[in-house]
């Protein structure tokens, strides 16, 4: 077995069981228990308990590789392995009750940035959706036991690409002016809520394309893997990886018609 597919099957594992316990925590009632950089950037009860739960998992299994997780923080491993994890990703459609969210874990090697990490492994479950996507590193992607393959938008209506808009209200100006120009490419908009079933979309077929600035790199690290083994591309502007800055995912030419889109990106 591929070390790729060992990380993958423990990844997936851990997403089901997180998964299933968010699931149940969400059907219990959700408390809000802080805000984080906004008002509206909330993280609640059970986003630390998935959280703990995983991190506690992976020590046990794996207790020399790092971790990097949006609520605890980072850790250093021995290993050159790090985890990438979004315990909840889709938090606030989590808070009100929408359905559309995801545990999302990823093993990378190298440093744990998006600018020096190479993805190896990458599990998103979305519980409530029961729908799983899973890759590992060049031996592909799929949804489910279904095989992912982007493919360019045909048939002259547009792409239907989706996006969205950052927690702090001061950014939404230039939110709204990105999507402006970004729209001519649209044959219309979706704002699904998780950047990881964004990403996971895309390399299923189900969304042309996606752009978002403020993402970070747990909300992107293992959708990002199954959209690059379905043959499609993540990234930033002028070849940078993906990052808070902006994060580009599509079929190849549909990201660069994207990008160039957003060239005249003042960065605002
Ligand atoms: C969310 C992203 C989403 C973005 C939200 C938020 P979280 O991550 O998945 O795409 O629009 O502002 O960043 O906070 O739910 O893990």
């Amino acid at each position: 077995m591929s070390q790729e597919t060992e990380l993958l099957e423990l990844a997936v594992d851990i997403a089901c069981e997180a998964g299933q316990l968010a699931h149940r925590r969400r059907s219990e009632g959700v408390a809000i228990a802080a805000t984080k950089s906004a008002l509206a950037d909330i993280v609640t009860d059970a986003d630390r308990e998935v959280e703990l739960l995983i991190r506690q998992r992976l020590s046990r299994e794996r207790p020399d590789d790092g971790f990097l997780g949006e609520e605890s923080g980072a850790e250093g491993g021995a290993s050159g392995i790090t985890w990438v994890v979004d315990p909840i990703d889709g938090t606030v459609n989590y808070a009100y009750g929408i359905p559309v969210y995801a545990v999302s874990i990823a093993a990378v090697s190298g440093q744990p940035d998006p600018e020096h990490w190479t993805a190896l492994a990458g599990a998103v479950f979305a519980p409530a959706l029961g729908e799983l996507f899973t890759a590992a590193r060049g031996e592909g992607s799929h949804l489910g036991r279904e095989r992912l393959a982007v493919q360019e938008p045909t048939g002259g209506a547009g792409a239907l690409l989706a996006t969205g808009f950052g927690y702090d209200p001061a950014t939404h100006a230039g939110d709204l002016a990105r999507l402006a120009r970004v729209m001519p490419l649209a044959r219309d908009i979706r704002r699904i809520g998780s950047a990881a079933i964004d990403i996971s979309y895309v390399a299923a077929g189900r969304l042309d394309g996606y752009f978002e600035r403020g993402i970070n790199p747990w909300d992107h690290a293992a959708a990002g893997l199954v959209l690059q083994e379905a043959g499609g591309r993540i990234g930033g502007p002028g070849g940078r990886a993906p990052s808070t800055t902006m994060t580009i995912a599509a079929a190849p030419e549909l990201f660069a018609a994207i990008e160039r889109a957003l060239e005249a990106d003042t960065g605002v």
